[in-house]
C-alpha cells in the first residue's frame, strides 16, 4: 500500500470512528514500544457527527467488572447464542431477544460498518440542560448593551424546556429571583466575602425543602411536579422569557463610583461560587452550563487578580516568570478549587471574555479546561467575534436539538497487550482502576475513566497507550492479532435522554522486533498534534526551556530511531517518505505561541492552550503549521511553503493560523490599491483579484469556532509583522555560526532559526547516535 492509499484508510477511520492514530500498527512488546518515542496515541471525537441516528435500544454488556460492549470484533456463536468478550475473553449469554440472529438478521452493532455506534437509551435526564448566565455590569454602555441584545437573542434559541438563571456582579453579586413577578427582586451576595457552599444554599433558601415555610399549593389529583425551590432562580425559558427578557433590558452599568485611577470593583469570584453553588444543591449529576461574561479582571475579594489601583498593572509573563506576582497563585488556587467542586457536580463553566486587557484567564482557565467549558477571548461584547461565536454555541442538528452534551464520562477499555496510560483534554479523572489501566502516566493518568462535563462534536480527546507484553505476541493463529480499544461515552443528550456512544477499533500487532509494518503505519500528522499536547500539559508546569528541550530530544531520537544514515555521516541522512514532515511541524511547534509565550499575554497564552486541547487533527495542524495560499494574475490560487520568500510584489497572500487569517498585499499589490485601479475600468482582473482571498476568507471564518480575527494588511504596514512573524526567516538566514553553542544533545536549538539550519542541526545531532 502506498502512502496516499493509507492516508485514505485513516481518512475513512477518521470519518467512521473520530480517531485518528500516531502509529496504526501496535508494537507486539515494551521494548520495541520505548523504541518508537513518539507515543501510541489516538486522538478521539467521541461525539462526532454521524448520519446514522442513534439506535433505540440498550446496549448488549459482558459481565461486570468488565462490561464491555458488544461490538464486531466479538466472536458470536449464533447457534449457542454465546458471544466472547474480546476484553476479558469471558463467554456471554445473548440476551433473550437476540435468539434469532443468524447471517440473515445481524444486529447493526456486530457489522464493521457500526464500529462506532450510538444507542438512544430508555433513562430520561432528570432535569432539562440548564444555562445560568453570570454578568459583568462593570462595563461601558455600549458593550453592556450589544451584551444584554446577545443574551436576550440566545434565549430563542434555548429549548423552551431550558431551564434558565441570571446572576449579575460588580461590586457586589446579584440572583434574580425570576420566579417572582411582581417586580425585578434579586438576592444580594457582598463582593468581598467569601461564602461557603453552605452559606449560598442558606442566604437563597435551598436548603431541605421541609425546612422551608411557603410552598406552592398544589392542584389536588394532580401528580406533584418536581418543583424544587431553585425553582424561583431557575425557570423554563418558555416561562419566564418575558421577565428575563425585561430583567436585561433594565439592567445597569453597576452604580458603585469609580475614581479616575481606579478599577471598578469586581467580584467574579463572588459571582462565580454563588453560581456552582445555586447549581450544586438541586440539580447536581445534570446538564448545567454556567456562562461567564465578563467585561473586566476580579478586582474585589476571592478569586482577585489585579487590584483595583490602575497604577497597579495585571501581571505579565515576565512577572510570573520573576515571581513578582501578588495575586496570581491565591486566585489560581481559588478557581482550581472552584473547578474540581464544578466537574464534580457535573457542570459546565464557560468563560467569555470582552475587553481589551486582561481579564484573568490565566487564573481562571482550569475552570473551563476541567468542565469543558468554552473559552472565547474578545475585545469588546460588541465585536462580532464574540457575537457570532456566541451563537454557534447554540447550534442544532437536523432534528432541533443542540450539539452539546452534558454530564459524560469516558471510559476506556483494552485488550490485554494494551494499556491506557492517560488523556490530555478538556476532563478530569475519574479515579477507576480497571486492568486497562497502564503503569506509566501521560497527561491524566492511573485512570480509564474520565468526567467531560461539556461535549460538543468537535471536542476531540487525546488518549494514550502503552504495550503491556514484555514477550511478543503469542503465536499468530489466522493472520495478525489485533489490538483492541473501546470507548465509552455516555452523556446526557440535549433531547433529555441519556445516550451511550460505542467505538471499537482494533489495530494490527507487529511481528517480531523489527517488524518494518510499524514505521509504514506512522501518522506524522498525529503524531505532531498528540506530541503538542503533551509538550503544552508539560508547558503547564515545567520551565519553557525544558518544554522546548524535551521537544527537541523527542524529534532527534526519533530521527535516530526511524531516518537511514550512517553514523556520524549528516551527509548521509535521509528520511522516510511517512516521516518528512514531521520535523518541520516540530520546527514550528516550537516557534508558536503554544510555547513561545513572550509575545502574548497570559491570557492569550491560557485561551490558546485551551483551544489546541480540544481539537481534531485538522485543525491542531493548522494551529500548529499555519497554512499559507498565494494569489496572483493568471495563476490559480495555490499554497506555498510558510516561508519568507513566499512574499513577493505582486502577489496576495492569505495566512490562515486557525485564530487568525489575515490578507497580505504585496508591495506592488499594495501601491496600486492605493491608487484606486481596482475601481477604474479595464482593471476588473485586478479587482477580482483583490476580492479572491476575500471570498476564500469568509469561507474560511464561516465555519471556525471560535471566530477567528481577521486582518488585512500591505507589505511594510505594521500589521505584516504577524505574518512575519509567522513565516520560516529563511532570507534572514545567516550561514555558520550556530550562536556559538557547543552542540550537545542538551543544548540543541536556539530560537530563531531558519528551518534549513534546524534542518541542518537536527540531522547532526540524529547520526552521532548518542541520544
Ligand atoms: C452524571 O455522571 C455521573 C458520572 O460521571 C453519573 O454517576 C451520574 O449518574 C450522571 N447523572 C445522572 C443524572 O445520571
Ligand atoms: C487545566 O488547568 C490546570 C490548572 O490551571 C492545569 O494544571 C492543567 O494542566 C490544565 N490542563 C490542560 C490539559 O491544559
Ligand atoms: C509508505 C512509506 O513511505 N513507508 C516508509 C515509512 O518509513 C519506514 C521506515 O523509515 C520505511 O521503511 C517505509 O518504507
Ligand atoms: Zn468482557
Amino acid at each position: 500500500m502506498d502512502m496516499e492509499q493509507l492516508k485514505d484508510q485513516w481518512v475513512v477511520a477518521e470519518e467512521q470512528d473520530g480517531v485518528r492514530l500516531s502509529w496504526n500498527v501496535f508494537p507486539s512488546n515494551r521494548l520495541e514500544s520505548s523504541r518508537l518515542v513518539v507515543p501510541i496515541g489516538v486522538l478521539y471525537t467521541p461525539l462526532k457527527e454521524k448520519e446514522q441516528p442513534p439506535v433505540q435500544y440498550e446496549p448488549v454488556t459482558c459481565k461486570a467488572p468488565c462490561r464491555a460492549v458488544l461490538n464486531p470484533y466479538c466472536q458470536v456463536d449464533s447457534r449457542a447464542k454465546l458471544w466472547i468478550c474480546p476484553f476479558c475473553l469471558q463467554r456471554n449469554q445473548l440476551p433473550p431477544h437476540y435468539k434469532d440472529i443468524g447471517p440473515n438478521s445481524w444486529p447493526l452493532e456486530l457489522s464493521p460498518a457500526f464500529s462506532t455506534i450510538e444507542y438512544k437509551l430508555a433513562r430520561p435526564a432528570p432535569a432539562p440542560p440548564i444555562f445560568l448566565f453570570v454578568v459583568d455590569t462593570c462595563q461601558e454602555e455600549d458593550s453592556l448593551k450589544a451584551l444584554k441584545d446577545s443574551l436576550i437573542m440566545s434565549l430563542s434559541l434555548l429549548p423552551p424546556h431550558a431551564l434558565v438563571g441570571l446572576i449579575t456582579y460588580g461590586t457586589m453579586a446579584h440572583v434574580h429571583e425570576l420566579g417572582y413577578t411582581e417586580c425585578a427582586k434579586s438576592y444580594v451576595f457582598r463582593g468581598n466575602k467569601e461564602y461557603s457552599a453552605k452559606q449560598v444554599q442558606e442566604m437563597l433558601g435551598l436548603l431541605a425543602a421541609g425546612l422551608r415555610p411557603q410552598q406552592a399549593p398544589m392542584a389536588p389529583g394532580r401528580p406533584q411536579p418536581h418543583m424544587p425551590p431553585s425553582s424561583r432562580f431557575l425557570l423554563p425559558v418558555q416561562q419566564c422569557e418575558f421577565q428575563l427578557t425585561n430583567v436585561l433590558e433594565q439592567l445597569q452599568k453597576d452604580p458603585w463610583p469609580v475614581a479616575n485611577d481606579k478599577r471598578p470593583l469586581r467580584c467574579t469570584g463572588v459571582a462565580l461560587s454563588v453560581a456552582v453553588g445555586l447549581l450544586e444543591t438541586s440539580f447536581a449529576n445534570t446538564g448545567a452550563r454556567i456562562m461567564l461574561f465578563a467585561g473586566g479582571p476580579g478586582t474585589e475579594g476571592p478569586g482577585i487578580v489585579v487590584g483595583p489601583e490602575l497604577r497597579e498593572p495585571i501581571r505579565s509573563h515576565h512577572d510570573i516568570e520573576r515571581d513578582n506576582i501578588k495575586y496570581h497563585k491565591k486566585a489560581t488556587k481559588f478557581y482550581e478549587n472552584m473547578a474540581r467542586r464544578t466537574a464534580h457536580n457535573g457542570h459546565i463553566i464557560d468563560i467569555f471574555a470582552g475587553c481589551l486587557d486582561q481579564v484573568g484567564l490565566l487564573e481562571m482557565k482550569s475552570l473551563a479546561n476541567s468542565t469543558g467549558g468554552h473559552m472565547i477571548l474578545t475585545d469588546s461584547f460588541t465585536s462580532s467575534m464574540f457575537r457570532q461565536s456566541f451563537v454557534k454555541i447554540f447550534d442544532k442538528d437536523t432534528a432541533d436539538n443542540l450539539l452539546m452534551g452534558f454530564n459524560a464520562s469516558l471510559e476506556v477499555l483494552t485488550t490485554k497487550e494494551l494499556k491506557v496510560t492517560g488523556l490530555i483534554g478538556h476532563a478530569v479523572s475519574m479515579n477507576k482502576k480497571s486492568t486497562s489501566v497502564g503503569e506509566t502516566e501521560c497527561g491524566i493518568g492511573n485512570t480509564c475513566s474520565w468526567k467531560m462535563c461539556g461535549l460538543s462534536p468537535t471536542t476531540s480527546v487525546a488518549t494514550y497507550f502503552e504495550i503491556a507484553s514484555q514477550a511478543g505476541p503469542a503465536q499468530q493463529q489466522q493472520g495478525p492479532q489485533k489490538g483492541l480499544i473501546q470507548y465509552l461515552t455516555y452523556y446526557q443528550h440535549s433531547s433529555g435522554q441519556f445516550h451511550l456512544r460505542v467505538t471499537t477499533i482494533g489495530r494490527d500487532l507487529s511481528g517480531p522486533t523489527g517488524d518494518p509494518s510499524i514505521a509504514h503505519s506512522f501518522d506524522q500528522e498525529t503524531a505532531a498534534v498528540l506530541m503538542a499536547r503533551i509538550a503544552v500539559f508539560k508547558a503547564e508546569v515545567d520551565d519553557g526551556p525544558d518544554v522546548l528541550r524535551w521537544v527537541d530530544r523527542m524529534l532527534i531520537r526519533l530521527c535516530s530511531r526511524f531516518a537511514d544514515y550512517r553514523k556520524d555521516d549528516p551527509t548521509s541522512f535521509r528520511l522516510e517518505k511517512n516521516f518528512t514532515l514531521y520535523p518541520q511541524f516540530v520546527f514550528h511547534l516550537r516557534r508558536s505561541q503554544f510555547l513561545q509565550v513572550f509575545n502574548n499575554s497570559p491570557d492569550e497564552t491560557a485561551f490558546y492552550r485551551h483551544v489546541i486541547n480540544r481539537e481534531d487533527v485538522g485543525n491542531s495542524l493548522i494551529m500548529i503549521q499555519p497554512t499559507l495560499d498565494t494569489y496572483t494574475f493568471d495563476e490559480p490560487p495555490r499554497p506555498v511553503l510558510l516561508d519568507s520568500t513566499s512574499i513577493q510584489p505582486n502577489h496576495i497572500l492569505l495566512l490562515d493560523t486557525f485564530f487568525h487569517i489575515l490578507i497580505f498585499h504585496g508591495e506592488t499589490i499594495a501601491e496600486w490599491k492605493k491608487v484606486g485601479y481596482q475601481d477604474q475600468e479595464g482593471y476588473e482582473n485586478f479587482k477580482e483579484l483583490l476580492e479572491l482571498p476575500k471570498e476564500d476568507a469568509r469561507e474560511l471564518i464561516a465555519d471556525r469556532f471560535p471566530l477567528p480575527r481577521f486582518i488585512v494588511c500591505d507589505a511594510g504596514g505594521s500589521q505584516a509583522r504577524f505574518l512575519l512573524s509567522k513565516l520560516n526567516p529563511s532570507t534572514t538566514h545567516t550561514s555558520g555560526g550556530y550562536g556559538g553553542v557547543p552542540q550537545n544533545a542538551q543544548t540543541i536549538f536556539t530560537d530563531d532559526v531558519s528551518l534549513q539550519t534546524f534542518m541542518e542541526h537536527l540531522m547532526k545531532l540524529a547520526v552521532t547516535g548518542t541520544n
